[in-house]
């Protein structure tokens, strides 16, 4: 099977839309076609400050989550990115092959450290550790959103620039970032992606939300001038994402949606899409729930996993240390 590889940070109590349209999703998908390794990334998560209870906390949470969204522990690896050393071990020898104008050109890094008091080295060295991430496992594709893109890009390239200069290690791997899903907009604000560090609470809708708070915050969404239902990103953002989130919720193509809500307000829409989304995310709260009072088995999942990606993250490991001459 080919492979693939991607992972979530464990920075809030529960994923949003976003994460659960743009990654899980897609996650799921591949895992049926795939050799799939998917990881949560609590080392990425403390490029910013984290509390440590609480990152522990979530850390177990957004495995739970996976699993509630439905990967699935025997078909997937699922594993914690600090049980797997290789991680940051191959990413100090791709710092060493990324220029200081690389990494502060990423708009990810220009955007965080532009919000913070104080810029962590991490936040620059960031994209390396996701380098990392990926190429100890080489994967033919990574499935991200659209605001990976850039970062799965100087992947690629310190992937082709180390099998230049030591010979052919990895392999490069593609970005899976389907366009339809690629980014869900904060609901509140169109214009921006749903995510977790902005605070808006009406905006972001956070899979674990209960199914008053999932209508409230769907009714309360930004719509448009006009009346008509129509898919049109420029024009119409808060509309064209409303159909988006229904399109993914419910695998209906958007011509099928906007065909049916043809000459129907804006708020028939909200009602049906609140309703949509109540039922797919039910589900995945009650299942997270349930997973979460077996901490225990939890935690022997994510063992099991790390045992699986260690063995493939350390063969690769060896190799790039004899390849850049460590003994
Ligand atoms: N709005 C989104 N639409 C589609 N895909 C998204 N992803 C994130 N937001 C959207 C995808 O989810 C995966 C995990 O991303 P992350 O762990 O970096 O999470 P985040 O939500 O982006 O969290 P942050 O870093 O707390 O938020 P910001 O960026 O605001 O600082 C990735 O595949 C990502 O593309």
């Amino acid at each position: 099977l080919p492979r693939t590889v991607s992972g979530i940070q464990a920075t809030s109590d529960s994923l949003h839309l976003g994460n659960y349209i743009g990654a899980l999703q897609q996650f799921v998908a591949h895992q049926e076609s795939h050799d799939a390794f998917y990881f949560i990334a609590n080392m990425h998560a403390i490029t910013v400050e984290q509390d440590p209870s609480d990152l522990r906390e979530r850390t177990l949470r957004t495995a739970a989550q996976f699993i509630a969204a439905g990967i699935d522990p025997e078909k997937s690896t699922i594993f914690v990115q600090s049980q797997v050393p290789a991680h940051p071990q191959l990413s100090w020898i791709l710092e060493c092959t990324t220029s200081m104008g690389e990494a502060s050109r990423m708009t990810q890094f220009k955007d965080k450290s532009a919000k913070q008091e104080n810029v962590s080295l991490g936040l620059l060295t960031y994209p390396a550790l996701m380098a990392a991430d990926i190429l100890l496992y080489n994967p033919q594709m990574v499935p991200v959103g659209e605001d990976q893109r850039q970062h799965l890009e100087l992947t690629r390239n310190l992937a082709e620039r180390f099998n230049y200069r030591f010979g052919e290690t990895f392999v490069v791997p593609e970005a899976q970032i389907l366009k339809a899903t690629a980014k869900i907009y904060d609901l509140q604000n169109p214009a921006s992606k749903m995510s977790k560090s902005l605070p808006s609470p009406l905006g972001r809708i956070d899979i674990l939300d209960d199914a008053k708070s999932l209508t409230k915050k769907i009714k309360s969404a930004v719509t448009d001038d006009g009346k008509e239902i129509a898919y049109d990103p420029q024009a119409k953002p808060g509309v064209s994402n409303l159909l988006t989130i229904y399109s993914s919720l419910t695998s209906r193509s958007l011509d099928d949606i906007v065909a049916e809500y043809e000459g129907k307000m804006y708020g028939h829409l909200k009602v049906d899409l609140a309703e949509i989304a109540v039922e797919a995310l039910t589900p995945v709260r009650e299942r997270t729930n349930e997973l979460l009072q077996d901490r225990a088995q939890l935690q022997a999942i994510l063992d099991a996993g790390a045992a699986k990606a260690n063995e493939i993250a350390e063969v690769t490991l060896r190799d790039v240390y004899d390849r850049v001459g460590f003994i």
